[in-house]
């Protein structure tokens, strides 16, 4: 099953939320063996709020961009290993999977992670010159190698080198002294182990033998262990009782978190000499990352609603696998590699396109989706008065209206846009940037905000504050021209409020103050507004 996102464009409005949602529904129904997740790439304004929860609807989530993760790629914990359990452990993880590297918990928490190189470390020391001194927990020794306690002895740890005894007992006295710190690997044999007991070794493992008798340990403070296995064996285990964190490299500290990008966490380990890395959502740690989880980078697989410009797009989606488009919108889309479904059609709303969808797939809403649909339809064909409006749109809005019961489209329309915001109630800088769309035309950077209102009132009142913040916007945003265009719902008209630029006087529009066009008629951004300013780039 795969995962496909639908999002609407940045600065959401309602038809693009809307539709993202309304189409993850249909989409739901045509294809049940992929997942379709309606989402939004930013933040709604407080006026697309109030409108969401007047009709009942709650928001899709935001998705802040589709640059793969750490998430994408991380390898859950299947098998850990306790850091004080003995390395001999370690042959069963190995002989079920070859990791490359095995995560170490401590008491239930996240330790470390051990990797392939602790263990060929260890066992190169094992085998170099010196002759090796173990840590050998006595619990260790008891749980790897069968056989009997005889005596527990004082310590926890032994920390010994190994002697055999496999020579006749004067031999044995000239090896073993009083000052031997030795665990001695013997057989039955009587005389030689009262002669450890009596030379105080830490420890003696007493092999091929199922008890030990006529031996008085009561003096003796050491480990006594007896085994039937063979002396050769007991031994090759011994090596191995050590704990797993004592082979573990003391370099670890370094850590990605699950939200990490793949890009950065890739070059982290790169540029590091670690098999791994432990990935923690937070504090919590989740699971872990090795190299072979970068061979290949995952893509995300996105559908862009109401709109088709990478510039307006989720952030990442020029890494992202683009494989639908719906819309209504300029086309300026980015390309792909394979065919896709491309359908972008000059109608007032995304969302009579979703319903469309609906139509020709023999399918019928169900009563939200419905009443979502006609409200994206109704807001972005401003109650279907906007010149963007066809004879699909008022079609589609009547059937949607009947199927969720909504009798009068004019008033339903009227209750949706008193929800939206007043102008003097608002702070410029956000009204700007709320629903702003960014376009480059003959080399010119521009952006056009816009912001649907009731009713047009304190406009000079309040122009000049919102000149200024629109400089100011201007200038944060590295744009050589931005405009807004403030639309009063009700009477039908917008005023444009620019920015100073050389273009402005180009434009057609009636000039009532400085920086300020009355602009009769015009409600729709795209098809009035924007082929408008492109005209006067060019021109
Ligand atoms: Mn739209």
């Amino acid at each position: 099953m795969k995962t496909i996102y639908i999002t609407g464009h940045r600065n959401p409005d309602i038809d693009s939320v809307c539709s993202a949602y309304a189409y993850s529904r249909l989409k739901s129904i045509l294809d049940p063996a992929n997942k379709y997740v309606p989402v939004r790439c930013g933040h709604l304004s407080e006026g697309v709020k109030r409108q969401l929860q007047a009709i009942g609807f709650q928001a899709p989530m935001y998705l802040e961009d589709v640059y793969p993760k750490v998430s994408d790629v991380m390898l859950k914990p299947e098998v850990v290993v306790d850091s004080e359990s003995p390395i001999y452990n370690l042959v069963n993880v190995y002989s079920m999977n070859q990791p490359s590297v095995v995560p170490v918990v401590h008491e239930g928490q996240y330790y470390g992670l051990l990797s392939v190189d602790d263990i060929t470390r260890w066992f190169l020391k094992d085998n170099s010159v010196a002759i090796p001194v173990y840590e050998l927990p006595v619990r260790n020794i008891a749980s790897i190698i069968p056989g009997k306690v005889i005596c527990r002895g004082k310590q926890q740890v032994l920390n010994a080198s190994l002697i055999v005894d496999a020579t006749g007992l004067s031999k044995f006295k000239t090896i073993v002294q009083p000052n031997t710190s030795s665990v001695v690997v013997m057989g039955n044999r009587k005389d030689h182990i009262e002669h450890a007991i009596k030379m105080g070794v830490p420890g003696i493992i007493i092999t091929n033998t199922n008890g030990v008798k006529d031996v008085d340990f009561s003096n003796y403070k050491g480990f006594v262990y007896q085994t039937n296995l063979g002396t050769a064996e007991a031994l090759r285990r011994l090596r191995m009782t050590a704990c797993v964190k004592n082979i573990m490299s003391s370099k670890q500290g370094a850590e990605v978190q699950l939200s990490d990008l793949f890009d950065d966490a890739r070059d982290m380990l790169a540029n590091s000499s670690l098999r791994g890395l432990p990935v923690f959502d937070g504090s919590q740690w989740v699971g872990f990352i090795t190299r072979r989880c970068f061979l290949s980078k995952p893509k995300y697989n996105v559908i862009l609603v109401d709109h088709n410009e990478a510039s307006q797009s989720i952030h990442g989606i020029e890494e992202a696998n683009i494989i639908e488009v719906i819309d209504h919108h300029r086309v300026d889309a980015p390309k792909t590699d394979m065919p896709i479904l491309f359908d972008v059609e000059p109608l007032g709303s995304t969302c009579t396109i979703v319903h469309q969808q609906y139509l020709r797939n023999g399918l019928i809403p169900d009563t939200l989706t419905a009443k979502v649909l006609l409200t994206g339809i109704i807001c972005d064909t401003m109650i279907l008065k906007s010149p963007t409006t066809t004879d699909i749109d008022i079609g589609s809005a009547n059937q949607l209206a009947s199927i969720c019961g909504v009798v009068d489209l004019d008033s339903f329309g009227r209750e949706l846009f008193s929800h939206s915001e007043s102008l003097s109630a608002l702070d410029p800088k956000t009204v700007i940037n709320s629903d702003l769309k960014s376009y480059t035309g003959n080399g010119v950077k521009i952006a056009v905000g816009q912001c649907a209102i009731p009713v047009l009132r304190d406009l000079d009142a309040l122009k000049d504050v919102y000149l200024e913040a629109l400089e100011e916007v201007r200038l944060s945003n590295g744009l050589n021209w931005l405009m807004l265009m403030v639309t009063d719902v009700l009477r039908g008209d917008s005023v444009l409020l620019s920015t100073p630029c050389k273009y402005e006087k180009k434009l057609s529009y009636q000039l009532i103050s400085d920086h300020v066009f009355s602009m009769p008629g015009v409600l729709s951004r795209k098809k009035q507004l924007l082929p408008e300013i492109l005209h006067a780039l060019r021109s």
